[in-house]
């Protein structure tokens, strides 16, 4: 028995200007994934700051910043058991053009800067990240039919 972890996923502006959105979260959605909360968002300097606070330091945070400004993001609360590192393999390492094949960013991205998703990489980080993006009211707790297929009767 596994408690279920919640992270926290933004689509980030390249995926919405190259049509990338469905394709992600389908990905997700195939997974087993559960969809508790989902927001389009232009993101203001403040939190753009805050949420890449680890990289002030380093000379691309400039240009990272303008490119999370650049158009809106789409901004994804996901539960499920283990949901932190499943996503975070979905997702793939930073550089798209040596990310593994079958990830997202390693199917449909080059780059380090543009590679389409951020997915929260610890339960501290997902805590924190989930309520910098959402209000309780924005998440919501219901009933899914495929559950009782999607884990073992000992995994949930
Ligand atoms: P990840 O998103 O794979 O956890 P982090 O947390 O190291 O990677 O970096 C956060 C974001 O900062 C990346 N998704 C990427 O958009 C950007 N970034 C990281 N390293 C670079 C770099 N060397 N040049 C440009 N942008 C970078």
């Amino acid at each position: 028995m596994s408690k279920p972890e919640r992270t926290l996923v933004l689509i980030k502006p390249d995926a919405l200007q190259r049509n990338l959105l469905g394709e992600i979260v389908g990905r997700f959605e195939r997974k087993g994934l559960k969809i508790i909360g989902m927001k389009m968002m232009q993101l203001g300097d403040l939190v753009v700051t805050e949420h890449y606070a680890h990289h002030q330091d380093k000379p691309f945070f400039g240009g990272l910043k303008a490119f999370m400004q650049s158009s809106p993001i789409v901004a994804i609360v996901l539960e499920g058991v283990e949901a932190i590192s499943a996503v975070r393999l979905l997702v793939g390492p930073t550089k798209g053009s040596t990310a593994d094949a079958g990830s997202i960013r390693g199917d449909l991205s080059m780059s380090t800067q543009a590679n389409l998703v951020h997915a929260s990489d610890s339960p501290e980080a997902a805590e924190k990240e989930v309520w910098r993006f959402f209000n309780t009211d924005e998440i919501f707790a219901y009933k899914k039919v495929d559950y009782e297929f999607i884990y073992g009767s000992d995994e949930k």
